[in-house]
């Protein structure tokens, strides 16, 4: 019998999109996009098109693997057998060293509220030591509450009202496909649309215009084109009644001449004019601004400039304005119930070293789930090193990952085809649940099944209780019953969060102490610039063949380095060379690309370390200017010839 079931796509994307499976006899035939979604509209990206072979392939987990003291290989167990193994290490280590010696970690494998649920169990059992920071947008996250006092974007669709569009650090096409109609659509409407990247990607071919900036330079960029709209009188008049900080602002951008910040930004006085245009003559505009810049030693201060440039041109609170970064994914959700107890935290871009250094109590044990740190976090060898020299390791997964090679316990969960879950987007501002299209596998468990299953060995079953469907009832707002909008009538469609607005501080009224804008007010730290013996700066960008570490298919051989010809240490197309970092190196199949900047080495992120592909085995672990993420695209390396 054929039947078609319809979920919602959980993973680590904007876009979550609601997805029509056909089941044919109880397995899973095809996937497609949902025609009837409003973001969606019809079609899938490549990797989750795809994601049937990662569904039925021989090499997922499928029952629970506990590593033997004889042979240290990981063995199959019963459930039974993993969760009193687990419970009892646990308890043990809790009670000889204290719940802070035991640190739970979670990342975005899901993006689905039931996490909450998980963080609950270990605040109970605990408190146990979590982590801070963001990996993936702690820097824009941080530039934008601090400007905003929220971090949020108008509707998706107002886009439609503006005129200039500027991709500041974007690839939708990889990033966020769903992105595509509408930004071709705005375009059909006379909007023009400007990119500035420093890397020649695949968007480059919808926009109408493209400045490759200098990889880190965009604060300088902005500054220039302040300068011009000063020089022009394009500021709005009205600023000075909703933005702080105005007459700094304008004396940060004066502190140098034109000629200098456009030599930093490595851009020429034309391509700055053109967005001063955009921004000052052309409104409304809107800077969509990409998750990439934010990955760097001056990250925030870029987001926090590009803000301001919104900011102070009276682009904000317009139909068609704004500065977006993010869509408030979580406001029409309650998770209170986890009050934030830990005793103390590590920084998630520093995982390896916090946990090596950490006293008083050690980390004796890591529970990860929903994460793969030693491929996706910076200085891989100091995660394995970390994770190698403890006691305890279990991670919750159902890919053989390079954390799983690490543990001594994996529990195996459901896919995104198996979850049932509650889903808000950072791309927009629908709301949907997931469902199982097919039950899991006969010895796999939810995220929600394995803490109960362990909860109910330690007394806190109470804590936990309660199926999925009562989870995602609990955790829908209380504004959103009185609106009429219950788990039934997200089930039978998704639906727009009511509570989120159709234009963002359409009132000129902000979150911040004063209700005004906060402009940024001084420089940034300074740029990563390339030295003479490490020439290239290293960024390892979104592949649409791969979530993060989720290839579609699996990746075998070298992995690709794409750089501009003048870079490649005279080696030639498809030639082999090493790529080496102060911490790292890696060989690599060299390609050629002369539409690149010189200055940049290109891989794709999210490479195996096991299979000699991990970009993080170069990358240092360091920090960003304001809310600890991780400068990923800051790292100095150099290709040599093999
Ligand atoms: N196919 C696919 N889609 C994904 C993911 C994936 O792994 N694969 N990952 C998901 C995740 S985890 C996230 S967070 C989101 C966002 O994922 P990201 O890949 O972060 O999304 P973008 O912001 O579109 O792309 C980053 C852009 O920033 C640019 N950039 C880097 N440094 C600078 C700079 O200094 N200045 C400027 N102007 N630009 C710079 C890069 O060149 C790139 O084009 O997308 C998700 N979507
Ligand atoms: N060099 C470099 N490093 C980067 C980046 C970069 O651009 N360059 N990007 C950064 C960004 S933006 C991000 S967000 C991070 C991503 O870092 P991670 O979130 O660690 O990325 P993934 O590799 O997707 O790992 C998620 C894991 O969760 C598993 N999983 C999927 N569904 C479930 C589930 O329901 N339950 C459980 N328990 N597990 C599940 C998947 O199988 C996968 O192994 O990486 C960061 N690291
Ligand atoms: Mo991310």
């Amino acid at each position: 019998m054929k039947t078609q079931v319809k979920t919602t796509c959980n993973r680590d994307c904007p876009d979550a999109c609601s997805i029509v499976a056909t089941v044919e006899d109880g397995r899973i035939t095809q996937l497609a996009g949902d025609p009837d979604h409003p973001i969606t509209q019809g079609f899938l990206c490549y990797r989750t098109s795809h994601f049937l072979d990662t569904q039925y392939s021989r090499e997922r987990i499928t029952t629970p693997l506990l590593r033997s003291k004889h042979s240290g290989k990981l063995l199959p167990v019963s459930w039974d057998e993993a969760l009193d193994f687990a419970a009892h290490e646990l308890v043990r280590i809790r009670d000889e060293s204290g719940p802070e010696s035991i640190f739970y970690y979670r990342s975005g494998g899901t993006l689905g509220m039931m996490g909450a649920v998980v963080d609950l169990f270990f605040e109970r059992f605990g408190p146990v030591t979590v982590k801070r920071g963001d990996i993936c947008s702690g820097a824009g996250d941080a530039a934008q509450l601090c400007d905003f006092g929220i971090e949020d974007s108008s509707d998706f669709f107002d886009l439609q009202h503006a005129r200039s569009i500027i991709l500041w650090g974007k690839n939708p096409c990889v990033s966020s496909p769903h992105l595509l109609p509408l930004l071709k659509d705005c375009q059909r409407r006379g909007a023009q649309v400007l990119l500035i990247d420093p890397v020649h990607h695949k968007s480059v071919q919808l926009c109408d215009d493209f400045i490759a900036v200098r990889p880190g330079g965009d604060f300088a960029l902005a500054m220039a084109v302040a300068r011009l709209l000063i020089d022009d009188n394009l500021f709005d008049p009205e600023a000075t009644t909703y933005c702080d900080h105005l007459p700094e602002f304008v004396q940060l951008a004066q502190s140098r001449s034109l000629a200098e910040w456009l030599g930093e930004a490595d851009v020429s006085e034309t391509a700055a004019r053109r967005i001063a245009q955009a921004l000052g003559r052309d409104k409304p505009a809107t800077i969509l601004v990409g998750w990439g810049m934010g990955r760097r030693r001056n990250g925030a201060a870029i987001v926090r400039v590009l803000d301001a440039l919104v900011a102070v041109t009276g682009n904000l609170g317009i139909p068609g304005g704004g500065s977006s970064f993010y869509f408030k994914r979580r406001g029409a959700f309650d998770s209170s119930f986890v009050k934030g107890t830990a005793p103390r935290t590590v920084c998630e871009p520093l995982f390896g070293r916090d946990i090596l250094a950490m006293k008083d109590p050690p980390i004796r044990a890591v529970w990860v789930t929903a994460g793969n740190p030693v491929a996706m976090l910076p200085d891989s060898h100091t995660t394995v090193a970390a994770l190698s020299s403890r006691e305890l390791v279990i991670v919750c997964d159902h890919l053989h990952t390079d954390t799983v090679d690490l543990a001594h316990l994996v529990l195996p969960t459901t896919t995104l085809l198996e979850s049932d879950d509650l889903l808000g987007a950072y791309g927009h501002h629908f709301l949907a649940v997931s469902r199982p299209v097919v039950p899991p596998p006969e010895h796999v468990k939810s995220d929600l099944q394995i803490v109960q299953g362990l909860a109910a060995r330690l007394g806190l079953s109470d804590v936990v209780a309660g199926s999925a469907r009562e989870w995602k009832q609990r955790m829908l707002a209380p504004k959103l019953a009185e609106l009429g909008i219950s788990v039934e009538t997200l089930e039978s469609g998704s639906v727009r969060n009511p509570l989120a607005k159709e234009v963002l501080f359409a009132d000129r009224r902000f979150a911040t102490p004063t209700g005004r804008v906060n402009l940024i007010d001084r420089e940034p730290p300074s740029l990563a610039t390339p030295q003479p013996d490490y020439p290239l700066l290293l960024m390892a960008l979104s592949t649409e063949r791969s979530q993060s570490s989720q290839w579609a298919r699996p990746q075998k051989g070298l992995t690709e380095l794409t750089v501009h010809p003048d870079s490649a240490a005279g080696i030639a197309d498809g030639g082999t060379g090493e790529l080496q970092s102060v911490i790292g190196t890696m060989q690599v199949v060299v390609r050629h690309d002369p539409l690149q900047r010189r200055d940049v080495a290109l891989l794709a992120k999210g490479g195996h370390l096991r299979e000699g592909r991990c970009a993080n085995a170069l990358v240092e672990a360091s920090l960003t200017d304001l809310g600890e993420g991780g400068a990923l695209y800051d790292q100095a390396v150099r290709l040599l010839p093999l």
